[in-house]
């Protein structure tokens, strides 16, 4: 059921993002972009968007230009995460890294470009959603973007190669990397519903716990996962010296806290009963996953 819809989903979006970008002008960084962006990745955070709407009963053509935005941004943060002067990857989504397919200098240019690319897709005239929704909507995604969101884990995650740091460090880090991109998917969905700012901050937060586990789970799968179903090079964590939780607790550990992070998520979704069926699908996909 959750690979239908993930793949349901993923051909959504791609097919917004083609259209979104055919009625714009041409450019050299086109085909780049869509190598990065389009028909690749399993698009888990548009996923818990839409699950998140179908909680809070939201039509999904209502959230769509968000989810594209989000896919843009997480797709720009890949491509500059696999440069050499980060985490140096060759292989993303079972095929070239985007700078190994088209140089490094191009690889950089259309990063930037999505990232941009996203802000144009939620302020677009067709986007349904009302101005005032869009300026918070954007005001959210470019605060947990920068430095104090993805940009800002990364340049932690970065730092802390090599290095003893403490628990609430670590959890911090990949808050910050991986974590507050979920939080947004969450609250802008509570955004679009019109909900007052305390529900809001609570679906932002349980996003961030999503993600926070989505990022633990990555973390496993680089030492036990699959290098063909993940599509990606494993086993670096450690030759990279990273600070993750399994490099500080050890794995059984650090996966009993996973363990016990999920119950906790579903826990607070348990009040929304039926409405909550998708999106609880998709959190127990997210730990037990192999891609
Ligand atoms: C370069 C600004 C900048 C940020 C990089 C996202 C990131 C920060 C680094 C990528 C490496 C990493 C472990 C990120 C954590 C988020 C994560 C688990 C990414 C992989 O996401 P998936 O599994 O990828 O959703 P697909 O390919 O399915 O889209």
């Amino acid at each position: 059921m959750i690979k239908i819809r993930l793949n349901k989903n993923a051909n959504k979006i791609d097919k917004f993002l083609i259209n979104f970008i055919r009625n714009q002008k041409k450019s050299l960084l086109v085909q780049p972009m869509k190598y990065g962006v389009i028909s690749g990745g399993k698009k888990i955070r548009s996923t818990i968007i839409f699950d998140t709407g179908r909680l809070l009963n939201i039509n999904q053509k209502k959230l769509i230009n968000i989810c594209a935005a989000v896919e843009c941004i997480h797709s720009y943060s890949l491509i500059h995460d696999d440069l050499p002067c980060m985490d140096n990857d060759s292989m993303r989504r079972g095929k070239l890294s985007t700078h190994k397919k088209f140089g490094e200098a191009t690889a950089v240019l259309a990063g930037n470009s999505l990232l941009t690319l996203a802000f144009e897709i939620i302020s677009d005239k067709k986007n349904l959603l009302r101005d005032k929704q869009k300026i918070e909507i954007i005001r959210l995604l470019a605060n947990f973007s920068g430095h104090t969101g993805i940009a800002g884990g990364q340049e932690l995650d970065l730092s802390y190669e090599n290095k003893k740091k403490k628990f609430d460090q670590i959890i911090d880090m990949q808050r910050k990397k991986t974590g507050k991109l979920f939080n947004f998917c969450m609250q802008s969905a509570a955004i679009v519903a019109n909900k007052q700012n305390k529900e809001r901050i609570f679906f932002g937060k349980l996003g961030e716990e999503v993600g926070l586990l989505f990022q633990l789970t990555d973390d496993f799968l680089d030492v036990k996962g699959s290098q063909n179903l993940l599509g990606k090079s494993i086993k670096k964590d450690r030759k990279k010296g990273k600070s993750t939780l399994i490099n500080l607790l050890g794995y059984e550990k650090a996966y009993n806290y996973a363990g016990k992070l999920k119950k906790n998520i579903l826990r607070k979704l348990k009040k929304h009963g039926k409405n909550a069926k998708d999106l609880t699908e998709t959190i127990e996909f997210i730990l037990g996953r192999s891609f």
